[in-house]
């Protein structure tokens, strides 16, 4: 593999218009992270940026809100988002801000070469004005009747009902939220990018060049914008809060949040340069740069669509990669900090990393448990007992548990050294767990270079429960005992516990992108330096010097009781009622909670594709070793079908035979567990997530068709 000379990797940039809560931790930020420390590892050059965005509208609402100044909010949240960043790891280079000169003048020289090379139109258009206020509004501070679902306080931009995307025209009965009046017509000239031009570049590049390594959710979303048509979007706005068109007839005109937000990350490069004396040009003009983006997945249009237009007609590069994050919800619901259904990284810093003794740790636990449920296919569900659960069941009784009882064993057996490994002893445990510490390695280097955080981290946990299971076989406690009649037995302990050892030394090696507090935890316990984490040493097992003697153990992680998680999930609770009733706009945001996660719309012939057919269920049974799945034969009329199926927890084998199902029989062929899989049965899952079929409401012949 061609590796790249310089990666660029940058993290969205919130808004600092309030504090930012988990489920945009666990979007963006902690998989850029590991990313970036394991690019680290492998001593690539890499930036890392990101910072505040300190524009658009979301910024002089809330100052409305906060009966302050806009100014005042973005000079209030960055440095509080900046530090809530850094108590969890997040280790950018640069935290930048776009309010920075030099991000305006970056981002006005930028508008200025497309503007200059035609690359943009102007056109005039009639837009509300407010004329109490004397002021024209922009898609936010404008309000009324959703044309597509009757809600009667949509904004100009979007409904926040139905979910579909308006423009301030669609609205029946406008009226300006800076006033209550309603507004009038006036002409404005504006800067338009014609995405419609770009259609043809945006299909070779993401629908055929990238259409295999990027993932599903991101083509398919971009193929959605691309096939229903590109329209020509306004860059500017008229506003007096963000960057100034650099024009001279364009007095009262900014540029477009969503044009400069993104150049951010051009502005915190050349920042970060100048900090450390060093080239910015490289990063953002060179192909053999890989610049990837990680944000959450309602800014893939901004990131795929409309910036990689405004870079290649800027000369920059594009991004090679956008691995865009699903959402993360919460206790069963949508995390929403306007409601108060939401944890705040201000909140749980609070509450376990500075509460707590060496609390540190803790930051490693949120950090774990986000990754392990990371929404990097489809939305997920925070739960605190699911929390408690990966912190006890696995940080606690997995990764610290080995690396306890090998340090315990090994001040106790072997006179807190590193023992020799004594050759002509190897066996076959041995030998294998050798060999799975080298391929784990390779296994987990595969994962990360594919963004696969997740099954990345899951091997880690794999590899130290492997050493749990080795130990166990290898019982040195018991050997220790019969070493005075059986002296080969000390060779049998130290054997043991050299490799157990070596395998703590790769632990910290592979742990380190996604736990650093932990692993520099464990890197004072064995007295070695930074160097020792670098990728290449990961698969070695001559880490550690034979007769190097190591510190005493430190608890890694500690258990988590069931009266904090009882604590936590009772504040939640309060908070969110809290929040409601001092809610001014209670009802919109009540009805916000009641809107689903829409799916983007798709044409008639994407539906038509799926076959859909009524069957009944002959046989099911459970799948040894699997809580969830359970094996079927299902009688389509024309076959019988097996198919797995992940409602073991829901429906007990016996009670579904018979039962009639909506099957999609022309899904490819999956194995789970080693069972080849032929369809999908159709589940409705209700409020309390229970799972329902979905079935004719009375029996029909085997093999109908659904449409
Ligand atoms: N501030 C929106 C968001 O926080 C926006 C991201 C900008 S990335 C260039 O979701
Ligand atoms: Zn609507």
């Amino acid at each position: 593999m061609n590796q790249p000379k310089r990666y660029l990797i940058t993290s969205a940039l919130p808004y600092a218009n309030g504090l930012k809560h988990i489920g945009h931790l666990a979007g963006a930020y902690i998989p850029a992270d590991i990313y970036v420390r394991y690019l680290r590892a492998q001593k690539r050059d890499v930036v890392y940026v990101c910072g505040s965005d300190e524009h658009g509208t979301a910024i002089p609402i809330q100052a409305m809100k906060e009966g302050t100044t806009a100014q005042a909010i973005i000079d209030k949240y960055h440095p509080i988002i900046e530090q809530n960043f850094k108590d969890l790891g997040i280790s950018f280079d640069i935290y930048h801000r776009t309010s920075s000169p030099l991000h305006h003048e970056t981002a006005q020289e930028f508008f200025t070469v497309l503007n200059e090379n035609g690359d943009l139109e102007i056109k005039e258009t009639e837009q509300y004005f407010d004329e109490a206020t004397n002021t024209f509004l922009a898609d936010r501070f404008i309000k009324g009747t959703c044309p597509n679902c009757g809600y009667e306080s949509a904004f100009g931009d979007q409904c926040e009902k139905c979910g579909k995307s308006l423009s301030p025209d669609e609205l029946i009965n406008p009226v300006s939220t800076l006033s209550g009046n309603v507004p009038i017509k006036k002409s404005t000239k504006h800067w338009y990018l014609p995405l419609n031009k770009h259609e043809d570049f945006l299909r070779e590049w993401i629908l055929k060049e990238h259409k295999d390594d990027w993932r599903s959710t991101v083509v398919g979303q971009c193929k959605s914008w691309i096939d229903g048509g590109l329209q020509p979007r306004a860059v500017t706005r008229d506003l007096d809060w963000g960057i100034k068109v650099p024009v001279k007839d364009a007095e009262g005109k900014v540029l477009y949040v969503w044009f400069d937000a993104p150049i951010g990350y051009i502005s915190a490069t050349k920042q970060w340069a100048l900090n450390n004396d060093k080239d910015w040009k490289p990063y953002w003009n060179i192909k053999d740069t890989k610049l990837v983006h990680f944000i959450g997945k309602d800014n893939i249009v901004f990131h795929c669509i409309i910036f990689p237009i405004m870079l290649k007609l800027h000369g920059n590069i594009l991004p090679i990669n956008v691995p865009a994050n699903e959402f993360m919800n919460l206790e069963g619901d949508k995390m929403s900090t306007s409601r108060g259904w939401s944890i705040e990284m201000d909140d749980y810093i609070n509450d376990w990393i500075k509460k707590d003794n060496g609390g540190e740790s803790l930051a490693d636990v949120l950090r774990y448990y986000l990754t392990q449920i990371a929404p990097e296919t489809k939305d997920s569900e925070f739960t605190w007992k699911g929390f408690q659960d990966a912190n006890n069941s696995e940080l606690v009784s997995i990764f610290g548990n080995f690396v306890n009882r090998t340090f315990v064993l090994m001040h106790k057996l072997c006179g807190g050294k590193v023992p020799v490994f004594h050759n002509d002893l190897i066996d076959d445990a041995d030998k294998d767990l050798i060999t799975h510490i080298n391929q784990t390695a390779k296994k987990i280097e595969a994962l990360l270079e594919e963004y696969k955080f997740r099954d990345a981290l899951f091997e880690v946990i794999d590899l130290a429960r492997k050493g749990n299971q080795y130990m166990q076989k290898k019982e040195p406690w018991i050997l220790a005992k019969t070493v005075a009649e059986n002296p080969d037995n000390q060779k049998l302990i130290d054997n043991a516990l050299h490799i157990c050892l070596q395998l703590t030394a790769n632990l910290t090696i592979l742990i380190n992108p996604f736990l650093p507090f932990t692993a520099k935890k464990l890197l004072h316990m064995m007295k070695v330096v930074d160097k020792m984490l670098e990728w290449q040493n990961a698969g070695r097992i001559d880490l550690l010097k034979v007769g190097y003697a190591l510190r005493a153990p430190e608890l890694l992680f500690r258990k988590i009781e069931d009266e904090e998680i009882t604590f936590q999930l009772e504040k939640l609770k309060q908070k969110s009622t809290v929040n409601r009733q001092s809610s001014t706009v209670k009802k919109v945001e009540e009805t916000k909670s009641e809107t689903p996660d829409l799916k983007s719309e798709i044409q008639f012939d994407d539906f038509a594709k799926i076959d859909l057919r009524v069957g009944t269920i002959v046989a099911a049974e459970k799948v040894e070793k699997a809580d969830k799945l359970l094996k079927l034969s299902v009688d389509l009329g024309f076959e019988t079908r097996t198919i797995v199926s992940g409602i073991a927890l829901h429906f007990k084998p016996e009670d579904i035979v018979g039962k009639q199902v909506t099957v999609v029989v022309n899904l490819a062929p999956r194995k789970m567990r080693g069972i080849e899989s032929n369809g999908m049965i159709l589940m409705a899952e209700d409020k309390s997530r229970k799972l329902h079929f979905i079935n004719p409401d009375t029996k029909v012949d085997e093999g109908s068709g659904v449409s």
